[in-house]
C-alpha cells in the first residue's frame, strides 16, 4: 500500500499516470478558491496538463475560505496536494491519473492574512473561483447583491479576517494596487449565465459599500471572462476509495471520479496573461453566450429534471433514473419543446447531437452520479437552471408543461424529504423555508412554494404558470410520479 504524496509517486503502480513535470520547480501562476471535486475534475486536470508541456508558471495554490473546507484542505495538505483523478467510460473501462497541479494550497480561516498575500503575490495572475452558484450572493428576484446577508456585514467590520471571497479579493486588490501591480484576471467556473459578468457585478457592489477607492482600479485592471464550463463529477464514494487501494495499492483519502467528456469555453479576456489552456483542448472564443445558454438550460436543468422526478420515484442515480423510459422521454420532450426554441442557431454546434450526446452521458453505468448530489442547493441552481427557461416560454407563449412540473416536483420532495418511508434530505441552504412553504402548499394553500419570492420571484403572479403548476402539484400527491408522467407525455 503505498499512500499518496509526494515522496511516494515513484512507488505507485506503472498503469497509474503521475506527474512528468517537477512540481518544485513551478511557480504559482493561479489562486483558485474552492477546490471541491468538480473543480479537480477539471480546471486543475486541464493545467495538469499543460504544466507536462513545459509551461512552468502556471502552478496552482488551491484555497477553502469556508471552515466546512477544511477537511478537503486537510487531505490534500497531508498528500502534498496530490490526488487521484479516476476517469470512468461507459464501457466500464477506468483510467487512473494523479494530477500535481495543486502545488500549493491554503485554508482561509486557519491564516487569513497570508492567504490574502497569496492572492496578491506578483507570481499569481489568475484568481479563478468555483464557490457554487449560490456563493455569488446575489438576490434571483431583485437581480441585485444581498449586502444584508450576515458574512458580507461581517466582511464590511472585519477585513482582515473575512468570510466572504468577495472581502478577501477587496482586501488582495487592495495590496495589488498599493503594490503597483499589473492586472488580473478573475476567471469564474460556476454554472451561472454570464458568470463573469456576474461576478464583476457583485464584486462591484460590495466595493462600493466595503472600498469605494477601489472600484476605478478594478475597471481598468481587473477582467471577468465569462466562461461554459463542463464535466459530470458525482461526489466521491467510500467504492471509489476501496477500489484504488484495492486495484491500485494507492491510499488515497479523497479521489475524485468523472467521466471521460470535458469542455470549457473561455472568452480571451485575460488582463495579464494566462496559460495556453488551447493545447489541453480549451476553446477561446469572443462571446461564450450561447454556449452557456445551451449547457447550462439543457444539461444542468436536465439534471434538475431526473434528480427531482427521479427521486419521487425513488430512484438513487441519474444512470437509473435516464433508464426508466418514461423519464427519458420526458427528459427529450422537455430539451426539444420547452428548451430548444429558445436557444437560436448556434454556430458550429448541431444542437440535436448535442441533446443525444447528453443522454448518452447520463446513461455513463459506470458514473452513478448521485440524486442527492444534483438536488442540492437547489434553491440557488432552479433559479439559474430552470426559471429563465419557464419564464422565456410565457413571454413567447410556448408551452411550460414539463418546467413547471419540476417545480411541482421539487415542491412534492420538499414536503416528503426527511419524513418516514423516504430516503431523500433537503440539502439546502434554504431548506427550513423550503420545508415550510411546501408545508403549506399541502395544507390548503398550493402556490405557498412558489410565493418564496427569493427564488421565483414574481412566477406566482403569472396567470398562466398558475393555471399549469395547481393541476400539477394536486395530481402528484393524489396520483402520484407516475401517473403525472403519463398524462404529460400523452400525444
Ligand atoms: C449538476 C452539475 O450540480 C448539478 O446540479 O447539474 O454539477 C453538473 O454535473 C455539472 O455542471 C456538469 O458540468
Amino acid at each position: 500500500m503505498v499512500k499518496l504524496n509526494a515522496n511516494n509517486l515513484s512507488l505507485l503502480p506503472e498503469k497509474v499516470r503521475i506527474p512528468s513535470y517537477n512540481r518544485s520547480d513551478l511557480k504559482t501562476g493561479i489562486v483558485h478558491i474552492g477546490t471541491g471535486n468538480f473543480y479537480r475534475g477539471h480546471e486543475a486536470y486541464y493545467t495538469d496538463e499543460i504544466l507536462s508541456r513545459n509551461n512552468p508558471d502556471w502552478g496552482i495554490c488551491g484555497v477553502g475560505i469556508l471552515e466546512a473546507d477544511s477537511r478537503m484542505y486537510n487531505v490534500l495538505k497531508s498528500q502534498d496536494g496530490l490526488y487521484t483523478m479516476m476517469v470512468r467510460e461507459s464501457d466500464g473501462v477506468l483510467t487512473t491519473r494523479i494530477i500535481g497541479s495543486l502545488v500549493e494550497n491554503r485554508l482561509g480561516p486557519e491564516d487569513p492574512l497570508a492567504t490574502i498575500e497569496k492572492m496578491a503575490d506578483p507570481e499569481v495572475r489568475i484568481i479563478s473561483l468555483t464557490i457554487t452558484e449560490g456563493g455569488y450572493n446575489f438576490d434571483a428576484n431583485t437581480r441585485s447583491f444581498i449586502m444584508s446577508a450576515p458574512d458580507v456585514q461581517w466582511d464590511l467590520y472585519h477585513p482582515d479576517h473575512p468570510k466572504t471571497v468577495f472581502g478577501y479579493l477587496t482586501q488582495a486588490f487592495k495590496r495589488r494596487r498599493d503594490k503597483g501591480l499589473p492586472g488580473i484576471t478573475l476567471l469564474s467556473c460556476d454554472n451561472i449565465q454570464h458568470n463573469g459578468d456576474t461576478c464583476r457585478r457583485m464584486l462591484m457592489a460590495f466595493l462600493k459599500e466595503a472600498e469605494p477607492g477601489l472600484i476605478r482600479w478594478t475597471d481598468d485592471q481587473v477582467t471577468f471572462p465569462n466562461g461554459m464550463v463542463d464535466r459530470i463529477t458525482p461526489a466521491t464514494t467510500q467504492a471509489d476509495i476501496d477500489l484504488l487501494r484495492d486495484q491500485y495499492q494507492i491510499e488515497d483519502a479523497w479521489p475524485v471520479a468523472c467521466e471521460p467528456f470535458i469542455q470549457w469555453v473561455i472568452e480571451d479576456e485575460f488582463s495579464n496573461g494566462r496559460p495556453p489552456w488551447e493545447s489541453a483542448g480549451v476553446q477561446f472564443v469572443s462571446d461564450v453566450g450561447p454556449y452557456e445558454k445551451m449547457k447550462i438550460r439543457l444539461l444542468n436543468a436536465g439534471h434538475s429534471l431526473l434528480g427531482l422526478l427521479g427521486s419521487l420515484m425513488e430512484y438513487g442515480n441519474i444512470y437509473e433514473a435516464v433508464m426508466d423510459p418514461q423519464l427519458e422521454n420526458i427528459l427529450r420532450k422537455f430539451m426539444d419543446d420547452e428548451v430548444t426554441p429558445l436557444l437560436g442557431e448556434m454556430e458550429g454546434i448541431d444542437l440535436k447531437m448535442y441533446k443525444e450526446s447528453l443522454i448518452q452521458r447520463f446513461a455513463n453505468p459506470y458514473l452513478k452520479d448521485q440524486l442527492s448530489r444534483i438536488c442540492s442547493d437547489s434553491s440557488a441552481k432552479i433559479p439559474k437552471f430552470l426559471l429563465p427557461t419557464i419564464t422565456e416560454q410565457l413571454a413567447n407563449g410556448g408551452t411550460i408543461m414539463i418546467g413547471t412540473l419540476i417545480v411541482a416536483a421539487w415542491c412534492h420532495y420538499s414536503e416528503r424529504a426527511g419524513t418516514p418511508g423516504y430516503t431523500y434530505e433537503i440539502e439546502d441552504g434554504m431548506r427550513d423555508m423550503l420545508r415550510q412553504g411546501a408545508i403549506d402548499s399541502a395544507s390548503g394553500d398550493p402556490l405557498a412554494f412558489v410565493r418564496i419570492d427569493a427564488i421565483f420571484g414574481n412566477l406566482a403572479h403569472s396567470d398562466r404558470f398558475v393555471e399549469t403548476y395547481i393541476p400539477l402539484i394536486n395530481s402528484l400527491r393524489d396520483n402520484g410520479i407516475e401517473f403525472v408522467i403519463r398524462q404529460v407525455l400523452k400525444p
